[in-house]
């Protein structure tokens, strides 16, 4: 059976969500806060898994904080347990994880990345710890973890030549995973975890739950942040995509590293509108949880979603 892409999901990872939900695997503990974004990911678990013909096989994640240089990196041993620390937030953010992977589909990656003309490499170090983006927007996703995932490696190529040689590799990374999900026969959710804007505070308040300090940085940075939230509710990703390396620029934005322009390419750039679960700003920078239902506008087809 041809494999299927159920839903893409633009998940940013602040660690600063993980430790207000206070799961056992974290160590600190908080008294909450963020509420919106954490019901807005509420939202989206209800979406993603109430309905049992949409519940996927295997969710795959794009995170920038495992970053390498060489080409694009997939975990590739079926299992992974370790302590993942924030090196900015570690007093946030001690996560002790235990994580399924499906090797198969990684490997499957790899090969189809092969085909596009991009480097890949599989992850078979023991040791090698999981990055606390990947961790933040699976937990947040999927608590339970029952789940498998892929996690995939943002390669350096904006950063070391161009937004638009970044963007071209990514488009290419999306169209090899969405051949890859079809071969698996497998049902496949795809999370990017990026956050929008990225103008962010310097000093942090004795209570890094204070709600009371929390807002975006900068108004124009919300201003960017409306305009391309707005391209995804009006169901324009090929739009958004053009407008992407500017507004990577002009707000420090983290899709800089790739993983929403490799998610909607996987998607092959729907036309149908997206659904924002929830927008809020963490330490300034601005977040939303938004999901393009797959499943329900283009049949769950791998690509192809008009
Ligand atoms: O990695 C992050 C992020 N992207 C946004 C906000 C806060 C912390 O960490
Ligand atoms: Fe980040």
């Amino acid at each position: 059976m041809t494999g299927k892409i159920i839903a893409g999901v633009l998940a940013p990872h602040p660690p600063h969500l993980v430790y207000a939900s206070n799961p056992e695997q974290n160590e600190p503990r908080s008294e909450g806060g963020w509420e919106t974004l954490r019901w807005g990911y509420e939202r989206l678990r209800k979406s993603l898994f109430e309905h049992p013909d949409k519940k996927p096989d295997v969710i795959l994640v794009h995170s920038p904080h495992w970053m390498t240089v060489l080409g694009h990196h997939v975990l590739g041993l079926p299992h992974f347990k370790g302590l993942s620390v924030d090196p900015i937030f570690p007093h946030l953010f001690r996560f002790n994880y235990d994580i399924k992977v499906d090797v198969d589909l990684s490997l499957l990656i790899a090969e189809e990345g092969k085909n596009e003309g991009l480097i890949t490499k599989v992850m078979t170090n023991p040791d090698f710890r999981i990055d606390y983006g990947a961790i933040t927007s699976c937990y947040l996703t999927n608590p339970d973890f029952d789940i498998p995932i892929v996690a995939i490696s943002s390669n350096n190529s904006p950063y070391y030549f161009s937004n638009e040689v970044g963007q071209q590799q990514m488009e290419k990374l999306g169209r090899a995973t969405a051949r890859a999900i079809a071969r698996s026969g497998k049902r496949a959710v795809l999370l990017a975890s990026n956050s929008m804007s990225h103008r962010h505070f310097t000093t942090e308040p004795e209570i890094p739950e204070d709600m009371s300090a929390e807002h975006i940085y900068h108004h124009g940075q919300y201003l960017w942040d409306m305009e391309m939230l707005k391209m995804m509710r009006e169901g324009k990703s090929r739009q958004l995509i053009d407008c992407l390396p500017e507004f990577m620029d002009m707000a420090l934005a983290e899709v800089k590293a790739g993983a929403l322009t490799w998610m909607l390419s996987a998607l092959d750039f729907p036309s149908y509108k997206a659904e924002v679960h929830a927008y809020g700003s963490v330490i300034g920078t601005g977040n939303a949880i938004v999901e393009w239902d797959h499943f329900t506008n283009a049949k769950g087809l791998a690509g192809g979603g008009k």
